[in-house]
């Protein structure tokens, strides 16, 4: 292998330079726009040089080519594969990528992720930090640009650089102390990296923010301001005399060694092997349909917060174990290393975990949605159902936080069969996909051969007769089914729609239904009323004078119990949605 590790003097003052004009591109452009962050450029200015111009191997003319190395810019801003600038989510993303790189891949390709000193305040910086050096992350390179201010004053360690230096140690990494404006010094740290094996490597940069800038440089109340512009021209002219050539740098061509990969059109190879009556919990359909998921297709992976006992994806980690990471109880970090998983096609990514869990993930999941990933959440466990283990594991907030996302698509099956039918779909689907599962048993409804489709909701129930329109999901549909069955005996006849998807909602198939049943609808959701089912039902009714929706919803924080007794006490049960037909039809 070259001696890159001192490159020669020639090639130290070409990358000094271009570290000096990337300073003047980012004064010029931020002052043009009269916005954007030159202080925190010129902090990392020799970082950038050195990485893009003597360390990472790429081809600059294809940068989403899967041989290329990774940089992730965690510091801000959009980059090419995830999208940052909340802070403190890139390194996780880096994890995932390096992940694939080195389990899914095998590849030689390295990831780079720059971070800034102010977003290691981040908790989520730390789980990733566990996170790789756990899984012996060697291909994965974490640069703290350790500049000494964050945006409205100083970090809270200063330049302590040991402090940060002593902290990656201890969370197991190869870590590096250099001075981050010396270009020999990050060539020979980012060189010594690559020859670590089994450990992740930190590099904590000393540098300046404002690096090169008169009066701005390591001052604060600079963050994210442009330089003056009657200061722009003699602050460049400083600059560029220190520029010596004006040679360029090519970069090294990636090592072209990751396998093909098709992450498209996976096809169920089997219809559901369940029959109408058995008694299944979608939770459990659900890890079934992950492991036969993984049968058709060899980039489908899971990542689990130590949950897979409880969610059944440890069926998936038992007949695909090299496929299954887990996360541990760290779902920011989890959600983040799905991202980077995912990124440039590599892998089908499902998370998977309680949906109350992924409540806290909640930034990750919206940051998920601006880089347009195609990552799929499983959350079981939802609503007051979830019985005797109490409110703390309740999701009842679920679907208002996925609704609420851009091009997510929002399932909730109410079996067996329709939760294998989702979990396929969800592979297919472009965009984030979150399939709503719950803990107790619900009987099989549908037969293996029936249709399927995203926004295509089911009439389960119907006559000529049907007064009310009763619209549930999960184990509220069944619910609805038995409140059915006991009207039925009193001679009262009710429809039941199983809307299967929350998101898109079959508005038009909702609003026929609702007029052939007088315009009474009645929602029944195991979840708050805000952001749920019936809000999502109001919406699509809104243009409607005619329907009018009455919403059974939980409206108060729920209490440990036996999952029967819970929907009884918070209003969802039978018995609640019988009353509440026999009210809509007196009045
Ligand atoms: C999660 C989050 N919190 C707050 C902000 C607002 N913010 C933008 S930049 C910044 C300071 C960043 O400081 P540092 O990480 O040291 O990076 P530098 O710009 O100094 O390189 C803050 C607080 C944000 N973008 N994301």
């Amino acid at each position: 292998m070259a001696d890159d590790s001192k490159p020669d003097g020639s090639t130290v003052q070409v990358l000094q330079d271009v570290a000096n004009r990337l300073r003047i591109h980012s004064i010029r452009a931020t002052c043009a726009s009269s916005s954007g962050h030159p202080t925190s450029c010129c902090s990392a200015a020799e970082i950038m040089a050195v990485l893009f111009f003597h360390t990472m191997k790429y081809k600059r003319t294809d940068p989403e080519h899967p041989d290329n190395d990774r940089f992730i810019l965690s510091k801000r801003l959009s980059f090419v594969d995830v999208a940052t600038g909340s802070l403190g989510q890139g390194l996780g993303a880096a994890c995932g990528m390096a992940y694939t790189g080195k389990y899914f891949d095998k590849a030689s390709y390295r990831v780079f992720c720059l971070l800034g000193d102010g977003e290691s305040s981040e908790g989520s910086v730390w789980e990733a930090l566990a996170f790789a050096s756990h899984y012996s992350l060697d291909n994965l390179v974490a640069v703290f640009d350790v500049n000494r201010l964050g945006q409205s004053g100083v970090t809270p360690l200063e330049h302590c650089t040991d402090v940060y230096q002593n902290r990656c140690e201890a969370f197991g990494w190869n870590t590096y102390l250099v001075d981050g404006h010396d270009v020999g010094a990050l060539c020979q740290a980012f060189w010594r990296a690559a020859q670590v094996k089994s450990k992740p490597t930190a590099i904590v940069a000393k540098t300046f923010k404002g690096r090169g800038i008169p009066i701005i440089e390591n001052a604060e109340d600079w963050h994210g301001k442009p330089v003056p512009k009657e200061r722009v021209d003699a602050i460049i002219k400083l600059i560029e005399s220190q520029i010596q050539t004006n040679r360029n740098l090519t970069p090294k061509p990636p090592v072209e060694d990751s396998p093909p990969v098709n992450v498209r059109n996976v096809k169920m190879t089997c219809l559901p092997d369940y029959v109408a009556g058995d008694r299944v919990a979608t939770r459990k359909a659900c890890g079934l349909a992950l492991a036969k998921l993984g049968h058709a297709n060899e980039r489908v992976i899971v990542l689990a917060g130590d949950t897979k006992i409880s969610t059944f994806s440890e069926i998936f980690s038992e007949e695909h174990p090299e496929r299954f990471i887990e996360c541990f109880i760290a779902e920011q970090n989890m959600v983040s290393v799905a991202l980077g998983c995912a990124t440039r096609g590599r892998t089908i990514a499902f998370v998977s975990t309680f949906a109350a869990f992924l409540t806290r993930a909640f930034d990750q999941i919206r940051m998920g949605a601006i880089s347009q990933t195609n990552i799929n959440f499983i959350g079981s466990h939802c609503g007051v159902s979830t019985g005797e283990d109490g409110p703390s594991q309740m999701a009842l907030e679920d679907l208002a936080m996925f609704r609420s996302i851009p091009n997510c698509t929002v399932f909730y099956p109410s079996d067996a069969i329709s939760t294998e039918y989702a979990v396929y779909l969800a592979a297919n689907t472009k965009g984030m996909c979150f399939i709503r599962t719950s803990q107790p048993e619900t009987t099989v409804i549908y037969t293996p051969q029936e249709n399927f489709e995203i926004g295509q909701a089911k009439v389960i129930r119907q006559s000529v007769n049907d007064k009310v329109t009763v619209i549930g999901a999960g184990v509220t549909l069944h619910e609805a089914l038995a409140a059915a069955d006991s009207l039925s005996q009193q001679g009262i006849s009710i429809r039941v729609i199983d809307p299967f998807t929350i998101k898109p909602l079959d508005a038009a198939n909702i609003i026929s239904n609702a007029k052939a049943t007088g315009g009474q609808v009645i929602t029944v959701e195991d979840h708050y009323r805000e952001g749920g089912i019936g809000e999502a039902v109001c919406t699509a009714v809104s243009r409607e004078p005619d329907i009018l929706v009455h919403q059974l919803a939980v409206s108060e924080v729920p209490q440990c119990g036996k999952p029967s007794e819970l929907l009884d006490k918070f209003g969802i049960s039978a018995r609640h949605i019988i009353a509440a037909v026999k009210n809509t039809l007196m009045n």
